[in-house]
Order: C-alpha cells, then sequence, then structure tokens
C-alpha cells in the first residue's frame, strides 16, 4: 500500500492537539494537525472539531500518527463565544444533523425558560434543527411533566418535545427517530440533566460503552471531552460537557427566529432599528403592555438581543482594528519606498 495516501476521516474526539479519528474502514488512528495547517490557520475555528471530516496522511514505516492537512467544508455548526475571550469563536461541534436540547423534569434550575431559550439559539444561529428533551420524567407527575411540556412548547416554538426517562427508557424509541440513519445528533444541556445516561441507553444494544465518565467529587459522573459515538444503524451522537457558560455566538436574526412572535411585533415598530426601550411608536411595548407578550419572555428576548449586539460591537472594533493596522503598515511600506528612491 502506498505509504502517502490520502484519507477521509471523521474526528470523533480530540484533547487540545491529539485527534482521534475513525477511519472509512472502521479503525480509529491518533493524528495532529499538520504543520502546514497552523501556518495557514487564521483562528481557532479553522482546527478540526469532533464531527468534522478531514483530509489526512500518514507514512506507517515512521510512526502510525496521521497528519491532517484539511478540513472539508462544514455545515449544522455549533458554535459559542469562547469562554473569557471577548471576540472569538469557539466551535463544539460540526455536522450536526439535529441538537437535542435536554433538561430535567427534576424540578429546581433543570428546567428554565431562560436555558431554552439560549440553548435554541446556539444552535438556530448554526441553522441545526433542534429538538426539545425533556428527560427524568420517572420523577415527575403527570402534571408536572404536562406543564413543564406547555413552557417548553412556549419557548420553542415550532420545535418538537420529547418526554423521555433514561432509567425507565420511557419515550426513547421516539427520541431516536428523530434522526436518521447516516446523521448525526449532539446532546447539549447543563450538567447533570442526563446527556450521558441518553447516551448510554441509545448504545445499550451496540457493541460501543461510554468510557468516558469521571467522579466529580460530589458523587457525580460528569463528561470531561465531547466525543462522537456510533449507534446502530449507523446513527451517530455527539456526547459533550454540560456547558457552564453557554454565550451566545450568534446574530440578531437568530434570536429573532427564536422569539418569532416577539419578532412579528417588532415589524411594526416605527423606527427599523427600534430596541423596544420606550422609543414611540413601539409595537412591542404595546403589546407588553396589553398582555399580549409574556414580560419574563421579553426579559429573556432582551438579554439576548443585547448578547448579540454586543458581541457585533466587539467583532467591529476587531475588524476595524485590522483594518487600521493593515493601514498602518501599507503607509509604513510606501514611506520606505518613497526614501528608497
Ligand atoms: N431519575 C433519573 N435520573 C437520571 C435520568 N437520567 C440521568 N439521571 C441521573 O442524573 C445524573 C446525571 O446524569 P449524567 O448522564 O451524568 O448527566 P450529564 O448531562 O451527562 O452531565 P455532565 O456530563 O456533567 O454534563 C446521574 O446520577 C444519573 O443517574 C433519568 O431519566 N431519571
Ligand atoms: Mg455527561
Ligand atoms: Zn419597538
Amino acid at each position: 500500500m502506498n505509504a502517502h495516501q490520502w484519507h477521509t476521516a471523521l474526528v470523533v474526539s480530540h484533547d487540545h492537539q491529539l485527534y482521534e479519528l475513525r477511519l472509512a474502514n472502521g479503525a480509529t488512528r491518533h493524528a495532529r494537525v499538520a504543520g502546514a495547517f497552523v501556518y495557514r490557520a487564521v483562528d481557532q475555528s479553522d482546527f478540526p472539531v469532533v464531527g468534522d471530516t478531514v483530509l489526512c496522511e500518514w507514512d506507517e514505516s515512521i510512526s502510525g500518527e496521521a497528519q491532517i492537512h484539511q478540513v472539508q467544508p462544514r455545515y449544522g455548526v455549533i458554535a459559542r463565544l469562547r469562554p473569557g475571550d471577548a471576540t472569538v469563536q469557539q466551535v463544539i461541534a460540526a455536522n450536526v444533523d439535529v441538537a437535542l436540547l435536554v433538561l430535567g423534569l427534576d424540578g429546581g434550575r433543570s428546567f428554565t425558560e431562560g436555558l431554552l431559550a439560549r440553548l435554541l439559539t446556539t444552535v438556530r444561529a448554526g441553522e441545526v434543527p433542534a429538538v426539545v428533551v425533556l428527560n427524568k420524567c420517572d420523577c415527575a407527575t403527570a402534571e408536572q411533566v404536562a406543564r413543564t411540556v406547555k413552557r417548553a412548547a412556549y419557548t420553542a416554538p415550532g420545535a418538537p418535545v420529547h418526554v423521555v426517562s433514561a432509567h425507565t427508557g420511557a419515550g426513547l424509541p421516539d427520541l431516536r427517530a428523530a434522526w436518521k440513519p447516516g446523521q448525526t445528533a449532539c446532546l447539549m444541556g447543563a450538567s447533570g440533566v442526563g446527556k450521558s445516561s441518553l447516551l448510554n441507553a441509545f448504545l445499550s444494544n451496540s457493541v460501543e460503552r461510554v468510557g468516558d465518565l469521571r467522579t466529580d467529587g460530589r458523587g457525580r459522573h460528569t463528561t470531561t471531552r465531547r466525543r462522537l459515538h456510533e449507534m446502530e444503524c449507523g446513527r451517530r451522537i455527539i456526547d459533550i460537557p454540560g456547558l457552564r457558560e453557554l454565550q451566545l455566538w450568534s446574530d440578531e436574526s437568530a434570536v429573532d427566529d427564536t422569539f418569532p412572535d416577539i419578532a412579528e411585533y417588532a415589524d411594526q415598530c416605527r423606527f427599523r432599528d427600534c430596541r423596544h426601550a420606550g422609543e414611540p411608536g413601539c409595537a412591542v411595548q404595546q403589546a407588553l403592555f396589553e398582555g399580549f407578550i409574556d414580560p419574563g419572555r421579553f426579559d429573556r428576548f432582551l438579554e439576548l438581543r443585547r448578547e448579540t449586539e454586543w458581541l457585533e460591537t466587539r467583532q467591529n472594533d476587531r475588524a476595524r482594528a485590522a483594518r487600521d493596522a493593515q493601514w498602518k503598515a501599507i503607509s509604513k511600506e510606501q514611506k520606505r519606498m518613497k526614501k528608497n528612491r
């Protein structure tokens, strides 16, 4: 076999720079990005992530480790603002066909409209279809379940809502039908809602078992790394650690998609750029006043809107700084050329 043959492979997981790939024949192989790749990369979001298809090669006679040369074009990208950084995007997973937004039915803060709206806006920004998964239905009464389903449907208009239990298996066959063989689902949600338990329930008929569980000291198993798993019949599922911070990487239109009811009123505001903060002729304020918009929902809308505006301003600042630096370099070069003439 030719030692320098190119291969396409799927990124299954990675730990900093060390990647784990699955090859077309099902074998796994460790890999790093090639030197030229690092040189070409503009920023962190160019590097491979879980779910990516990459082109790679290796030389068996030197080491079995593959070099990744290229990331194939992505669709279905789930991204957030890199924690602790003002303007950098962190891609969480790529080529995702459906996002399973997992929340808990066990009371307390396992279900909040705020978190659901945030998860939804995040996945809509990457044009990933969302399914709401209310897990731990074994912990709730029928009445509690009905109430939460209603709140979920109200917060995520248009998204299917599934009531399930990873422990009893209730609702799982229906949920499995949310994505087709050959497609990839990505579990998202807070820590402890049962993402890995759902994964294990899905993998129970398959050869693979989840080994990536670590006890977090409070007696809980916590996922520490994103990982793509192969289910039976060619379905794929990505498990990720609970997102402690989910700052949006999104734009205003994704927020409007999450709040179509509010966006509809906003279209009727007198000013195109109305911020719905007391401007004259504001249809949103009017609808609030008349009770057509729920004040809590309006607060969540404003919060996400503010966050995207802030991000856009930061990005513009960054672009301007880059442009200024470019002009400075050009004029410096011109001065140098003049002097040398
Ligand atoms: N009663 C009940 N408990 C569940 C269910 N699903 C998960 N749990 C429990 O919830 C706890 C957290 O489950 P995990 O699957 O580790 O949660 P996770 O979302 O993967 O958490 P992170 O990996 O930290 O993000 C465990 O103690 C599970 O046994 C369920 O359907 N019913
Ligand atoms: Mg987990
Ligand atoms: Zn307005």
